[in-house]
C-alpha cells in the first residue's frame, strides 16, 4: 500500500517547498510537490527531487568510519563515540575547551540538526566562526538602516507596479519568487534586472542594466541624486520616519547620474529614466540578492539601495519594500533547548569564517586540537581552498559529518554518516524568502543501526556527563523551539501537520513606522555603523582593481541545478566558463576549447563557452564543482566584506590561456 507523507526541503534556498514523499513498503518510491503548500504550490526543482536520488543512492555513508593511513575503517557508533568523546576530553584537559572547533553551515535547514549547537554551548564555550559565505554584508547593511532584516510576504508583490531585481538570479537560485514576477507583469508592472550577466532572468525582464560589477552602490547614489534633483521624493515619509536625510544629500552633491554613468558603464540617460521609473510607477518594490554583496563594498552598496527606497517612501507601504531576507519567523524560535533553565552562553572563541584557515594557522592561545565540520564542505566551498587544505592539514584530529564522502569528508580522521530530511520529523523554515514555517514528517526509518545527529549529540553528551544537557526526545526538543508561537499563536506541532504556519500581520514590513534602529527611524546616518568603525552614511567605494596580470574578474554564481557542492556530487567533468566572444577573440580562444584558469591563490582547467551576455572583462564559473573537476574555490580569495565579515567571493581575478596538450589535470 502507498501512504503520502508530507514533509519540507531542507536545503539551504531561498523557497523552503512543501514536499510529499510516497511510500511503500517502508521504502521512499517517489518525491514531489505538495499542491497545497500556500507558497511552493506543487512546483518543485530538479534540487529537491535530488533527495530521492540521495536517499538511497549507493555511494550514500552508512556506518561510521576512520581513517587508517591510506584506507579506511568503518567501525560502530559506540566506537566513534568514545573516540570522539576521548578526543574532545583530551583536548580540554590539555588547552580548555576553545581548542575544539566546531564548524556547521546550512547544509540542512531543519531545525532538530540545530540542537548541535546547544551541545557545544554546553560544553564549554568552542572556537566557533562568525560572519558568513553567505549574506552577512547586506544583513548588517539593513539592521543599520532599518535595524533589523524584514522581507515583503510573497504574495504582495504582485501589488507593484515597478520590480528591481537587484543582483539576484531568481529563475535559478529562487524559481517560487517567478510566478509572482509573471503576475505582477500580467497586472502592469515593469520588470528591471540589473546584473552585469544576462541571466535567465535578465531575459524576462523589461530593462536589463549591466552596471560594471560592485559598482551598483554608484548606481543607486546616481538615481538618488536625480530624484532629489527632480524633486521626485517622498517628503511625508522622509519627515517622519527617516533621520539624517539632509546630511546624506549634502553628501551627494557630486554623485550625478553623468558622475554614476563613468564609475558603472551604463548610460546617464538610461540612470535617471530608471531612477524616474521606479519613482514614479509606485508602488515600487526592490528585491536584493546576495550576488552584489559578495564585494569588499557589499554592505555599502546596500545601504545605498536602501537609501533609494528610503526617500521615494516604498518603505512599510503595501507592493514597495527593499526584501533581502526575512528573518520574522526566526526570531520565534527558540533554539536554547532548554528554556526553562535558562542556562546561560558560555563564551565562545570567534573568528571571521572567511578567514578561518588563517584563523587555524595561527590560533595560539589555544591552539586548535580538535575540529568538527558538519552540514558544510569547506574544502569546496570556502574561499581559496588551498588554504583550507593546508590549515585542515595543520589539525591534529577532525571530524566530518555528512551524507557522503565530499572532498572535505575525504581530508577528516573520522567521517560520521547522517540522516535524511526524509528520516527524520523536523520543522524547516527559510529565513531568506518564505515566510511559512513547515512540518516535515518523518517518512522513513533510517537504515538499520543509523543515528541522526541530534541522537548522536544526545549520546555524546550522555557519555561525556554533561549534565545540563537536555536529555530529551527529538520531538520535545522541537515543541521547545516552538514554544513562543504555541504561547502567541497556538501553534502546536499537530498543528504544523495540517499546513505550514505563517506570522499574522507580518506581510507589510515596517507598515507601523516603527524602525528598530537606535533612533526609532529610517537611519540614512547610522551611528551605529560609525561606532563599528564604518561610515555613517552610505557611500560608495569602488570595487578592488583586478591586477594587471589577472584582467579578468571571476564571478562564480550559483548554478540553477545544484545546491552548491550537492549535485556535483561524483561528477569528472570540467566546469564551464563563460566569457564575452570579444575577450575571447583577443586571446585567441575558441568555444569549446580547455583552458586554464590562472588566479594568485591557484589554477583549474575548465571549458570555454563564449557568452555575449557576459559583461566584457568578466569570466564566469558557477561554484560547486567538486576538486576533481575543478573546484572555483582553488582560484578565489579570502577578502572580506566592508560589513558583517561576510565573504567577498567577486572580488577575485583570473586570467586565462590555453590548456597544455596530453596533460592530465593540474594544480588541482
Ligand atoms: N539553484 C540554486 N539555488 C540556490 C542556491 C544554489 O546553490 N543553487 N544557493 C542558495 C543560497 S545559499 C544563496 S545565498 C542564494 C544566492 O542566490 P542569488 O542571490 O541569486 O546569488 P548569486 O548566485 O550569488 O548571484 C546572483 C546574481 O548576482 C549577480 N551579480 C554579481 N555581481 C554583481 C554586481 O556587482 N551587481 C549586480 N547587480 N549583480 C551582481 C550575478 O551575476 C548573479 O546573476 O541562492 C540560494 N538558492
Ligand atoms: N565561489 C563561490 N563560493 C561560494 C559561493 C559563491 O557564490 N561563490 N556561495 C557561498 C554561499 S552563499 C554559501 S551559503 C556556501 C555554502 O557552503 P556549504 O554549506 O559548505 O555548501 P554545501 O555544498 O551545500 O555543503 C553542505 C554539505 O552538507 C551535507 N549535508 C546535507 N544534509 C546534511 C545533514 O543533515 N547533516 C550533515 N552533517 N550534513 C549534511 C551535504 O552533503 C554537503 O556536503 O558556499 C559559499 N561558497
Ligand atoms: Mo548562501
Amino acid at each position: 500500500m502507498t501512504q503520502t507523507v508530507k514533509f519540507a526541503c531542507p536545503l539551504d534556498c531561498f523557497d523552503a517547498c512543501g514536499l510529499l514523499a510516497e511510500v511503500s513498503d517502508r521504502r521512499v518510491v517517489s518525491v514531489k510537490g505538495n499542491p497545497d503548500h500556500p507558497l511552493t504550490q506543487g512546483r518543485i526543482c530538479v534540487k529537491g527531487k535530488k533527495l530521492l536520488e540521495r536517499l538511497y543512492h549507493p555511494q550514500r555513508l552508512l556506518t561510521p568510519r576512520l581513517k587508517d593511513g591510506l584506507n579506511w575503517k568503518t567501525l560502530s557508533w559506540e566506537a566513534a563515540i568514545e573516540i570522539i568523546a576521548r578526543q574532545f576530553e583530551s583536548a580540554i584537559r590539555t588547552h580548555g575547551s576553545q581548542s575544539i572547533l566546531y564548524y556547521a553551515d546550512s547544509g540542512y535547514g531543519g531545525l532538530v540538526k540545530s540542537v548541535d549547537q546547544l551541545f557545544f554551548n554546553r560544553l564549554g564555550g568552542v572556537s566557533s566562526p562568525r560572519g558568513s559565505l553567505c549574506w552577512a554584508a547586506g544583513m548588517a547593511a539593513q539592521r543599520y538602516d532599518l535595524g533589523d532584516v524584514r522581507g515583503h510576504a510573497p504574495h504582495d508583490l504582485t501589488n507593484a507596479r515597478c520590480i528591481l531585481i537587484w543582483g539576484r538570479n531568481p529563475v535559478a537560485t529562487n524559481p517560487h519568487l517567478v510566478p509572482f514576477l509573471k503576475k505582477a507583469r500580467q497586472k502592469g508592472a515593469t520588470l528591471i534586472v540589473i546584473d552585469p550577466l544576462k541571466t535567465l532572468s535578465a531575459r524576462q525582464a523589461d530593462i536589463h542594466l549591466q552596471p560594471r560589477p560592485g559598482t551598483d552602490g554608484a548606481l543607486a547614489l546616481g538615481m538618488i541624486h536625480h530624484l532629489v534633483a527632480t524633486g521626485r521624493i517622498d517628503e511625508t515619509f522622509i519627515n517622519r520616519h527617516t533621520r539624517g536625510f539632509n546630511r546624506f544629500t549634502k553628501s551627494l552633491t557630486d554623485f550625478t547620474p553623468e558622475h554614476a554613468a563613468a564609475l558603472t558603464g551604463l548610460n546617464a540617460d538610461m540612470i535617471s529614466q530608471t531612477a524616474e521609473q521606479y519613482n514614479d510607477q509606485s508602488p515600487a518594490s526592490i528585491i536584493i540578492g546576495m550576488g552584489l554583496q559578495r564585494y569588499a563594498n557589499g554592505g555599502q552598496t546596500v545601504r545605498c539601495i536602501d537609501a533609494l527606497a528610503a526617500v521615494t517612501g516604498n518603505i512599510g507601504r503595501s507592493g514597495g519594500g527593499v526584501n533581502y531576507a526575512n528573518r520574522s519567523i526566526t526570531r520565534w524560535i527558540d533554539r536554547s533547548g532548554d528554556i526553562a533553565s535558562g542556562t546561560p552562553v558560555p563564551r565562545k572563541r570567534t573568528f571571521p569564517l572567511p578567514r578561518m584557515p588563517r584563523f587555524i594557522r595561527t590560533a595560539a592561545s589555544p591552539p586548535i586540537a580538535v575540529m568538527m565540520i558538519a552540514k558544510a564542505n569547506p574544502l569546496v566551498q570556502m574561499p581559496d581552498t588551498r588554504a583550507m587544505e593546508a590549515a585542515l592539514a595543520q589539525v591534529p584530529f577532525k571530524i566530518v559529518i555528512d551524507m557522503f564522502m565530499t572532498d572535505t569528508a575525504c581530508a577528516a580522521d573520522l567521517v560520521l554518516p547522517c540522516t535524511s530530511i526524509l528520516e527524520e520529523e523536523d520543522l524547516v523554515f527559510s529565513s531568506m524568502f518564505s515566510p511559512y514555517l513547515n512540518y516535515a514528517s518523518q517518512a522513513v526509518a533510517p537504515p538499520e543501526g543509523m543515528l541522526g545527529e541530534y541522537e548522536f549529540f544526545r549520546r555524546l553528551a550522555r557519555r561525556m556527563g554533561l549534565s545540563d544537557y537536555p536529555d530529551i526526545p527529538a520531538r520535545t526538543f522541537l515543541e521547545n523551539a516552538i514554544q513562543p508561537l504555541t504561547r502567541e499563536f497556538g501553534v502546536t506541532l499537530d498543528r504544523l501537520q495540517t499546513a505550514p504556519f505563517k506570522l499574522p500581520d507580518d506581510d507589510i514590513p515596517w507598515s507601523d513606522g516603527n524602525f528598530v534602529t537606535p533612533s526609532g527611524r529610517y537611519e540614512f546616518y547610522s551611528q551605529r555603523a560609525m561606532e563599528d568603525g564604518g561610515q555613517p552614511l552610505p557611500t560608495y567605494r569602488p570595487p578592488l582593481a583586478a591586477p594587471p596580470a589577472y584582467p579578468l574578474r571571476l564571478l562564480t554564481p550559483h548554478h540553477a541545478h545544484s545546491l552548491h557542492s550537492q549535485h556535483f556530487a561524483f561528477r569528472y567533468d570540467r566546469p564551464v566558463a563563460a566569457i564575452h566572444p570579444d575577450d575571447s577573440h583577443r586571446l585567441n580562444l575558441a568555444n569549446g576549447q580547455t583552458v586554464r584558469v590562472i588566479s594568485p591563490q591557484g589554477q583549474i582547467q575548465a571549458t570555454l563557452a563564449l557568452d555575449p551576455g557576459v559583461a566584457r572583462g568578466i569570466l564566469k564559473i558557477d561554484q560547486g564543482w567538486w576538486h576533481q573537476s575543478g573546484s572555483v574555490n582553488r582560484l578565489t580569495n579570502d577578502t572580506l566584506s566592508d560589513m558583517g565579515e561576510n565573504a567577498a567571493y567577486f572580488e577575485s581575478f583570473c586570467r586565462i590561456e590555453p590548456a597544455p596538450k596530453n596533460q592530465g589535470e593540474e594544480g588541482q
